[in-house]
């Protein structure tokens, strides 16, 4: 499915502008169907996993998050739709747009928005599709393993204080926001999405010229993305040039076809039938990895320290317990530092493994008491996976 040759290939126009790229000779075997990646490099970027070539999408290998709970920037994933990058982006130059239902419509310099007051907030950023890979049935879309997410400290300004200085008439219903990478089809629609106006205006969601103290990666968005704490990284538009008010409710295909999810209470149907309704996805339920040893690793029997992170979408992690025996048992971890209610939390526990076969398990619990589930729920689009994970381990 996956030519390493094609990628490389495909990937010439970001080279010519950014440096050479080189063909790695590795690849990488995910613990899914069809799970040979190949490990590319891009710039300023690490060696990742390459999903698709054109446009780049790169997952981060997963034992990236064992490091601390901050992802680095050259190691943050990377997800496009369209195969139109905007490669020659200056960012003296650059300006972004605000516009639509406004008083007075601005067109903004990085540095004027450099000169306004910031914010930082340190927040996750996944992928809607993180994790399809692992859907049973299986579905169509990115076959993402769990690195499609990363959680990064972010600086900008509130998209509260532009649309203030923009004056939003009364009566609008919502902000729609696009980047300027676009199709190389014209019959393809452009990448744009929408929030509602009072969520645009909470004052959380951000403008951000900044990530983890630098500029943001050129792939990650530079100069400008939008950056909605909480929820899914599909409304985090990269490359960020135009924000338009709007008094009606945006119904383009990014809206109103992809990115819907079942409008229940857990986003779910049973596999293979299709949903009677459906809602714009919008926050990320509540997820937990054990990040300290991968699936089907070999271990020294005895003492270990587990190792891991869980983060939600925004009401903050209250509890993490592990079980080292397939779910009978549950023992709570310790927290690490609280970075925030959007931020990856990291936790930590002890634990003792005879010689032998071990099924480690790890269940986070948030602030507003949701929890994971024993066993995986289903969508047609593979959204949103958070079941209890289980990492298999052979002590000896
Ligand atoms: N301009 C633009 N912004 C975009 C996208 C895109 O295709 N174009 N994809 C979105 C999706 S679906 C995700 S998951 C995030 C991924 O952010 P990242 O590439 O910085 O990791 O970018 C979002 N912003
Ligand atoms: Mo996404």
């Amino acid at each position: 499915m996956i030519n390493r040759r094609g990628l490389i290939k495909g990937s010439s126009a970001l080279a010519a502008a950014f440096g050479p790229l080189q063909a790695l000779a590795d690849t990488v075997t995910l613990p899914i169907g069809n799970g040979e990646r190949p490990i590319v490099k891009y710039p300023q970027k690490r060696p990742m996993i390459g999903l698709t070539s054109r446009p780049p999408q790169l997952e981060t290998p997963f034992s990236v998050f064992n490091e601390g709970a901050i992802t680095p920037n050259d190691a943050f994933f990377v997800r496009y739709h369209l195969a139109g990058l905007p490669l020659d982006i200056d960012p003296d130059t650059f300006t972004v747009e605000i516009k639509g239902k406004v008083n007075k419509p601005l067109k903004l310099k990085l540095a004027d928005l450099k000169r306004m007051p910031s914010v930082d907030i340190v927040a996750v950023n996944q992928c809607s599709g993180n994790s399809r890979g692992f859907f049973e049935p299986r579905v169509p879309g990115g076959q993402s393993g769990n690195g499609a997410m990363g959680n990064a400290r972010w600086r900008g300004v509130p998209l509260k204080a532009v649309l203030d200085q923009a004056g939003v008439q009364a009566g609008v219903k919502q902000v729609t926001f696009n980047g300027m990478d676009g199709p190389v089809l014209e019959t393809t629609p452009d990448f744009v999405k929408a929030l509602d106006i009072d969520h645009a205006r909470d004052g959380e969601v951000m403008l951000a010229y900044q990530m983890n103290g630098a500029d943001l990666p050129f792939l990650n968005g530079f100069p400008l993305r939008l950056v909605v704490p909480g929820y899914y990284g599909t409304y985090w538009v990269k490359h960020l040039n135009e924000v338009t008010v709007i008094d009606t409710v945006f119904d383009n295909f990014w809206m109103k076809s992809a990115y819907r999810i079942p409008d229940n209470d857990c986003h779910c149907v049973e596999p293979g039938t299709a949903p009677k309704a459906t809602v714009p996805i919008n926050r990320f339920d509540v997820r937990s990895f054990i990040t300290s040893v991968a699936d089907g690793a070999k271990v020294k029997a005895g003492e270990l320290t587990l190792k891991g992170i869980a983060f939600d979408g925004g009401s903050g992690i209250k509890e993490v317990a592990v079980s080292t025996d397939d779910g009978k048992s549950w023992t709570p971890a310790k927290l690490g530092q609280d970075l925030g209610r959007y931020s990856f939390r990291e936790w930590q526990l002890p634990v003792k493994l005879a010689a032998g076969a071990h099924v480690l398990k790890a269940r986070a619990t948030s602030n507003k008491g949701e929890t994971q589930p024993a066993t995986a729920s289903w969508n047609p689009a593979g959204y949103m996976r958070n079941v209890i994970e289980a990492v298999h381990v052979t002590a000896g």
